[in-house]
């Protein structure tokens, strides 16, 4: 191993097969693009370089790697050398240059590298240049698993991703027969990947699959760049739109049960893992706290939010009290809830295109034409594979949709995907033991498909079709679950109701 200088750092001895390189810690990437060090080794066979030489040029971004050849005398041959390329048209990650005589070589290194960096970093640049907060390449992996296909997830991440004000460089999607304990994805997949990001100039990766603490910690460790999971890209989006004190609690707990059984040591490439993006949510002040620390905040959180439960049953005790019926909304993640209760009660809850705008809870009255009235909340929207420690974190949000005597199933049927929602959201609402509950669905945003697509979903799905911007289609929705509310006694006072309702504790 060689430095710019010249200096030879290190001298590796192997057997016939193979050498290992040490940690090179002196050499840390940091901020740089190439390492700064550039690798000669002998082929005792004079055969050109292998493929597992061009994946250490690529992973541990050598200036250069080069491999002598020996003749019949032992006396050095022919000399193989290969470098990494800047993004280019044809996609070629590295140039293999031709093999020359050991005693021909006529390369300025210094002027070479030089010109290489100049290159990688003129192209990083330009990508930049557009580029606000973070720069993702996100990764998909398919392997083959039934569930929601690998592109519509990965369109999901993006969705993720632009919520949370990253700039997506590029999607990967990756087929493998079997996960990779280490790092999710074969080696080699892996180093084309970390050729990739560095030449995209990319400073995050994310990927679509939950990365165990040891993955994700192997992958940043050897891709020198922030790791995150769609977990993690969730919770972050969380803890940015938590604006309620009791939201950010909730959010701080799962960030920290998240964190918790991660946090091994304090190896840099974990402090890369935790940082989050942007710094947001717990920050690196924190992470370096140790795990009793954390245990600490944990259990603090925990009674914090227990007093906060209790007020917000006491607050539903109330609710549940006076005789108006109450209508949860429900649904995937931007599905438009908020835009309808907006309509249904001329209020103005933020609405935004956006995964997540909504993470608290807020109920309105809604009056019904025959001077009827209700209760309608509107709650945080769902998501396929919602992160368990959220889920945890937001029961008691999630508890107030115990009380409801009717859930609105809000779809999106302009989403491609609104069958896998719906299926998604019917989950979640089985695992929060809400399945006893009525539910009416509507399929919103009808607007944005055309009328043949809605005429095949009217014959396909039973529920309410509406556009929730617009107050006209909404009359039959109206109509409908004041019809439903009378079927099910939820103008009455509560205890002459009978049926499905449980008792409230
Ligand atoms: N074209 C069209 N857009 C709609 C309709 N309903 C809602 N939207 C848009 O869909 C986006 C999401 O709406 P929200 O009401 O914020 O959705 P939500 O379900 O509350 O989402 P979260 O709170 O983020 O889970 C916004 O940009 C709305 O303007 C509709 O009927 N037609
Ligand atoms: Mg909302």
């Amino acid at each position: 191993m060689v430095t710019r200088k010249g200096e030879i750092v290190y001298v590796i001895v192997g057997n016939n097969k193979d050498i290992l390189i040490p940690q090179l810690d002196k050499y840390r990437l940091g901020r740089k693009r190439l390492r700064g060090l550039r690798f000669l080794h002998t082929h005792l066979k004079g055969e050109p370089l292998s493929g597992d030489d061009l994946t250490d040029l690529a992973l541990l971004r050598l200036d250069l790697i080069g491999c002598i050849g020996v003749d019949k005398l032992g006396l050095p041959s022919s000399v193989f050398l290969a470098h990494l390329l800047p993004p280019n048209q044809e996609g070629k990650t590295h140039e293999l240059l031709s093999p020359r005589d050991i005693h021909h070589i006529n390369i300025d290194f210094d002027q070479f590298i030089i010109e290489l960096e100049r290159q990688i970093t003129r192209t990083e640049k330009e990508s930049q240049q557009v580029i606000s907060g973070e720069r993702a390449i996100l990764i998909g992996v398919r392997d083959g698993r039934k569930g929601i296909s690998a592109e519509d997830s990965i369109e999901e991440l993006k969705e993720l991703a632009r919520t949370s004000s990253v700039r997506v460089l590029d999607t990967v999607i990756q087929n493998v027969h079997q996960l990779n304990p280490k790092y999710l994805l074969g080696k080699g997949k892996l180093k084309e990947l970390i050729i990739k990001a560095l030449q995209l100039g990319a400073s995050l990766l994310i990927f679509d699959q939950e990365l165990t603490a040891a993955q994700a910690r192997s992958i940043s460790e050897i891709a020198e760049i922030k790791v995150l999971d769609r977990t993690q890209l969730i919770l972050d989006i969380f803890a940015e739109h938590a604006h309620t004190p009791d939201g950010k609690i909730q959010v701080e707990l799962a960030q920290l049960k998240y964190i918790l059984p991660r946090l091994k040591d304090k190896s840099t490439a974990f402090s890369r893992l935790m940082g989050g993006i942007g710094g947001r949510g717990p920050g690196e002040q924190k992470l370096e706290t140790d795990r009793r620390h954390i245990r600490a905040r944990i259990s603090y959180l925990e009674k914090k939010l227990g007093t906060i439960s209790k007020s917000r049953r006491q607050r539903r005790a109330k609710r549940a009290g006076s005789s108006l019926p109450i209508i949860s909304i429900v649904g995937y993640t931007n599905a438009g809830k908020s835009t309808l209760l907006n309509a249904l009660t001329h209020s103005h809850i933020l609405v935004e295109n956006m995964y997540f705008a909504t993470l608290d809870t807020s109920s309105r009255r809604l009056r019904f034409p025959r001077e009827r009235e209700a209760i309608i909340t509107d709650t945080v929207g769902f998501i396929r594979s919602l992160p368990q420690d959220l889920l945890g974190a937001f029961r008691s949000t999630f508890e107030e949709l115990d009380d409801a005597d009717l859930l609105l199933h809000v779809i999106d049927v302009a989403n491609p995907c609104f069958p896998e929602q719906i299926e998604a959201v019917k989950k979640i609402l089985y695992d929060l033991d809400l399945s006893h509950i009525p539910i009416l669905q509507v399929f919103n945003k009808i607007d944005k498909i055309s009328q043949e697509m809605f005429s095949i979903y009217k014959k396909r799905y039973q529920g309410v079709f509406i556009s929730a911007g617009s107050l006209d289609s909404l009359k039959p929705l109206i109509i409908q679950l004041e019809g439903m509310l009378e079927d099910y006694g939820c103008f009455y006072p509560r205890a002459g109701r009978s049926g499905y309702r449980r008792s409230y504790i």
